[in-house]
C-alpha cells in the first residue's frame, strides 16, 4: 500500500507542501489541475508545473482526481468523440510525467452531494453531512446552497464548476433521456475507446464510487454496490479498467460491505478512499473520524482485507472532520489538515501491527 494526500494546488489550497510533508508516511501528491473544464486538453508544461512542485518535496505524482468527464460523453452526444480524443490525448501526456492511476466518476451533472458543510459532530468539530429529505426534488436549491458557499469563500469545488452550474436547467433537459442502461453503454463506449491508450501507457481509469450511492434528483447513479460494480468490471474486462473504492461513498448505504468488495476485487483496485460514516435512523449521515468506533464503515475489517490481499495500490484518507480552528473561509469542507493527517496515522498504526503480526506467524 502506497499511503497519499490530496492537494487542490499552489494558490488553491490553504495546506501547504510542505505541511503534508510532516505526516509520516505520505509519499505521493493526488493532485489535479483544477482550472480545467471538462473537456479540455491538460497541457504538457502545465503537468511539468506541478511536478516541479512536487519534486521539491520529493513527492510523487503517481494519482490525478480527478481528470472530469465531459457531460456530452455521458449524454451520449455526437460530439462526445472529440472530447474522447481529448481526453486520450490528456492520457498520454499524464504519462509522459509517471502518472498510473486516474480517479474519475461518471455521475451525471454532480459530484458528492451534502445538505451541509459544517454540521456539529458533537464534540466541537464539524463534518460534512446528509440530510435525506434536503435532497429531494429541488436540486436549484441544493446547488445554490453549495454555490453561495463557494462564492462567499471564493473557491470553486471539482465537479460543481459554475460555468456548469449556471446552465443546471438546461443540464437536467440534456439528461432527459439518459437513463441508467444508456449511462452504463455511454460509460462503456467511452472506456472501450480508451482502453488502447491505456495499455500503451501503462495508466489505469479508476472509478470513483457515485456519492451518495443512490439516484438523487431523479438522475441515474452506476456505481452503488457489489452487483454494480461486477458488471462495471465484466463490462469492460480490461486490466487497466479499474476502481477508486471509495469506502465512505459506497457505506452511506448501510447495505453495502465494503471489506467484501476489497476482497473480490482486490486486483482491479487501483486506488483505495478511506472514508468513515455514521448513519442515523432516519436515513441522514454524517462523516466522522477515521477512527472505525466513531462510525458504521467497519474501517478496520476493511483495512484488515486489504491488507489481507496484499494491496500494492495507493491509499488516501478521504474526508475528514474540520478541527482546531478549521472554520468555513479557512477549509476546504472535507478536506482539512488535522483530521486527514490522524486518520493516516489510524492508518497506519493499524497496518503496522498487522505487518508486524505477519512477520510474527
Ligand atoms: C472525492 C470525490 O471529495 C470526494 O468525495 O472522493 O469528489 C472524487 O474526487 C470524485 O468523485 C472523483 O472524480
Ligand atoms: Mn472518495
Amino acid at each position: 500500500m502506497q499511503m497519499t494526500f490530496r492537494w487542490y494546488g499552489e494558490g488553491n489550497d490553504k495546506i501547504s507542501l510542505s505541511d503534508i510533508k510532516q505526516i509520516p508516511g505520505v509519499t505521493g501528491i493526488v493532485w489535479a489541475l483544477h482550472d480545467k473544464m471538462p473537456g479540455e486538453i491538460w497541457q504538457p508544461s502545465e503537468i511539468a508545473e506541478v511536478k516541479r512542485q512536487l519534486d521539491e518535496y520529493g513527492f510523487n505524482m503517481d494519482v490525478v482526481e480527478s481528470v472530469n468527464v465531459h457531460d456530452d460523453i455521458k449524454i451520449g452526444l455526437p460530439t462526445r468523440d472529440k472530447y474522447i480524443e481529448n481526453y486520450k490525448q490528456t492520457i498520454r501526456n499524464l504519462a509522459l510525467f509517471g502518472v498510473k492511476v486516474i480517479c474519475y466518476n461518471f455521475m451525471p451533472i454532480f459530484d458528492w452531494t451534502r445538505s451541509d458543510l459544517f454540521h456539529p459532530v458533537g464534540d466541537g468539530s464539524t463534518a460534512l453531512f446528509y440530510e435525506k429529505g434536503m435532497i429531494q426534488d429541488d436540486y436549484n436549491a441544493m446547488a445554490k446552497y453549495i454555490l453561495d458557499f463557494t462564492e462567499k469563500y471564493n473557491m470553486s469545488f471539482p465537479g460543481w464548476e459554475p460555468e456548469r452550474m449556471a446552465k443546471l436547467d438546461e443540464l437536467f433537459k440534456a439528461y432527459k433521456g439518459v437513463d441508467h442502461e444508456k449511462l452504463w453503454a455511454n460509460l462503456k463506449y467511452f472506456l472501450e475507446a480508451l482502453m488502447p491508450v491505456c495499455e500503451e501507457t501503462g495508466i489505469k481509469m479508476a472509478i470513483h464510487m457515485d456519492d451518495p450511492p443512490w439516484d438523487i434528483f431523479g438522475l441515474p447513479r452506476l456505481l452503488v454496490d457489489e452487483e454494480s460494480i461486477d458488471r462495471f468490471l465484466k463490462m469492460v474486462d480490461h486490466p487497466c479498467n479499474c476502481l477508486t473504492l471509495c469506502s465512505g461513498s459506497l457505506n452511506a448505504n448501510p447495505e453495502n460491505n465494503v471489506a467484501d468488495i476489497v476482497r473480490k476485487h482486490c486486483d482491479r483496485i487501483a486506488f483505495a478512499h478511506i472514508r468513515n460514516v455514521k448513519h442515523f435512523e432516519n436515513g441522514d449521515f454524517s462523516e466522522a473520524s477515521h477512527r472505525d468506533c466513531d462510525g458504521d464503515t467497519r474501517i478496520l475489517d476493511v483495512l484488515k482485507a486489504y491488507h489481507d490481499c496484499g494491496f500494492k495500490g495507493y491509499i488516501r484518507p478521504d474526508h475528514g472532520r474540520h478541527l482546531w480552528g478549521e472554520t468555513p473561509g479557512n477549509v476546504r469542507p472535507g478536506y482539512g489538515l488535522y483530521d486527514r493527517a490522524l486518520g493516516i496515522m489510524y492508518m497506519l498504526g493499524v497496518w503496522d501491527m498487522l505487518e508486524k503480526l505477519k512477520g510474527e506467524k
